[in-house]
């Protein structure tokens, strides 16, 4: 069974940029919410539930048909929030090391990697994500996904997410979208993101 991660920090430790209300629901409803729905749908796969989600979005195009369309969201969902919580935190940071220099190698500094992610998160149209991704060649690219839709399930490594759901800032910032994104800035920890890029 999958279960929802405890988070590195308090609902409101991420103030003014995500407000506590929205943490709280995000995490306990929402997410809990995909897991829980994911739990259900895969009750007759129990050889899947002793997996890890990411393994599964991975080999998705051969899961049974059945099963393709809960996974896809709600396992989605699940992975997708799991990696935003995780490269959250209360204490600004930018990245350094490889991981800096790759950025800078790929979009000229990070402050163009910082502007080219929030227009083209901005411009996903409706509910989904911008992501930083590591590409098969360990290229590194800016793409987004609609709804809860995992990189992983186009062969690609997500190291950076921001969830553009409206109820991951809707409290807060209202239909300013833009605005949530060049706050989000203030609370990513790069340690992290820089784990995921694998250095
Ligand atoms: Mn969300």
């Amino acid at each position: 069974m999958f279960t929802l991660p405890k988070l590195n920090f308090e609902y409101s430790d991420l103030e003014p940029t995500i407000d506590a209300q929205t943490m709280e629901i995000h995490h306990s409803k929402h997410h809990q919410g995909y897991i829980n729905k994911l739990n259900a749908a895969l009750e007759e796969h129990p050889e899947l539930l002793k997996k890890e989600i990411n393994e599964i979005l991975l080999n998705f195009k051969n899961l049974p048909d059945d099963i393709k369309k809960a996974v896809r969201n709600n396992g989605g969902g699940h992975s997708n929030h799991t990696l935003f919580w995780s490269i959250l935190s209360p204490e600004k940071s930018e990245p350094s090391g490889a991981l800096l220099q790759a950025i800078n190698d790929t979009f000229g500094s990070f402050v163009n990697f910082k502007k080219q992610f929030e227009e083209a998160t901005a411009a996903q149209f409706g509910s989904g994500w911008g992501w930083l991704v590591k590409t098969e060649n360990n290229d590194l690219k800016i793409v987004t996904t609609p709804n809860q839709d995992s990189p992983l399930m186009d062969k690609q490594t997500p190291i950076f997410g921001v969830d553009v759901w409206e109820h991951a800032y809707y409290l807060h910032y209202q239909n300013r979208r833009p605005d949530y994104l060049t706050s989000i800035w203030d609370v990513i920890s790069w340690d992290k993101v820089a784990e995921y890029y694998g250095e």
